[in-house]
């Protein structure tokens, strides 16, 4: 047979010609978006839209009050992305941002007074003496670049590595900042007061130093410090009622875990985990003491647990109130039902994906980063 006559014989196959369609579409930029699918779950199918497409590296979600979502890209790109998915050219005016390994543009959050101020924070991994460290920003959103950029936060000390980079961003009610640090896969200082390695901080809009923080009278202690000993935490989210910060992060091999971080607590990296090395050799047993504060909930084969998000919304009326959480290896989301700060309940929806942030958006439903595919997912219920 000629190569001439192949098509020809492609399309006397309508499912090959299915599939000749699909590349087809594959190939042309703006086409169709994939087709939606439903999945089943305890609260019923649950349907799941493909919002946006080719959004690389999806890492951290904010939605604006427009409607729109601002994206980042964890190569260190900036995007809107609107209700039809379609995204703009990257927002140009970004700091220097050191990418790769796990590092690179991470998440972003509004000013709790946006409306006013148009102000956004971020955070990123910077280069500097000793190597990169996780920093944080705040500038003003324009339509095509960031103005009036000034970094607010660093990480210090600043060392070599791919690794544990954090980090989230969540405010307050009452208006501070919270920053998750990843240990940046260097064990000890995670308990050294006098690094921002493995901690959580809290710092006012401006990066000065709220005068109530913990350790601010401690001397040799950082002052933006909150709580120390954490691995890597990539989640975190304010609870709806209690106004508590709640954060995830990962464990080792196992025993990844879940907190309500409170002033100056001790979450016990590396001294005590509910996992063992990569090695396979135990970290000390118990897996807690009691001069540490222990997890609220972990888990073992690790979920890999990154951004997550209290539901309140209406889209998905039995997952009210529960604890959404953007898991990779586990290729979805975890679902958790709450009384008060224990875990009562916990479901696995399957999304085939790595799963890099969940966020409820305005009108209710969940939207879910897909970054295997460098999708904006979008969760109902269907109806
Ligand atoms: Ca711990």
């Amino acid at each position: 047979m000629s190569r001439r006559s192949m098509p020809v014989f492609v399309l006397s196959s309508p499912r090959t010609y299915a599939v000749l369609l699909t590349f087809l579409a594959m190939l042309m930029p703006g086409s169709a978006l994939a087709e939606d699918r439903t999945i089943k779950t305890e609260a019923g199918e649950i349907k799941v839209e493909t919002v946006a497409e080719g959004i690389a590296n999806p890492w951290g979600l904010a939605f604006l009050p427009d409607g729109r979502m601002l994206v980042t890209e964890k190569r260190g790109q900036l995007r809107f992305v609107d209700k039809n998915g379609k995204k703009s050219k990257a927002i140009t005016g970004l700091p220097k941002i050191a990418s790769g390994g796990q590092g690179g543009l991470l998440d972003v959050v509004l000013d709790p007074k946006f409306d006013e101020n148009q102000l956004i924070y971020f955070s990123y991994s910077e280069a500097g003496e000793g190597g990169r460290g996780t920093a944080v920003a705040r500038a003003r959103l324009g339509e095509t670049s960031l103005e009036d950029v000034q970094v607010i936060f660093r990480q210090l000390p600043k060392v070599s590595g791919d690794l544990h980079f954090g980090s989230r961003l969540a405010f307050t009610p009452d208006g501070k900042l919270f920053v998750t640090l990843g240990d940046r896969f260097k064990f000890d200082p995670a308990q050294d007061l006098g690094s921002h390695i493995g901690k959580i901080v809290r710092i006012n809009p401006d990066g000065s130093v709220p005068e109530d923080n913990p350790f601010v009278s401690q001397k040799d202690a950082l002052p933006e410090i909150w709580s120390l000993g954490h691995r890597n935490a990539q989640g975190a989210a304010i609870h709806p009622e209690t106004g508590k910060l709640w954060e995830n992060e990962y464990g080792p091999l196992g025993g990844d875990e879940l907190n309500v971080p409170a002033a100056g607590a001790n979450y016990g990296w590396p001294e005590v985990s509910w996992g063992r090395h990569y090695s396979g050799t135990n970290i000390p047993n118990p897996p807690t003491r009691p001069e540490f504060a222990d997890a609220i909930h972990h888990w073992t084969p690790v979920i890999s647990p990154s951004g997550m998000t209290f539901y309140t919304g209406d889209a998905i009326p039995a997952w009210k109130g529960n604890l959404l959480i953007g898991g990779l290896s586990s290729q979805g989301i975890v679902r958790l039902t709450l009384d008060g700060e224990k875990v009562v309940g916990e479901e696995r929806i399957p999304m085939e994906a790595r799963i890099r942030d969940v966020r409820q958006g305005p009108d209710g439903a969940v939207y879910a980063l897909d970054e295997s595919n460098d999708q904006i997912l979008r969760l109902t219920l269907e109806q």
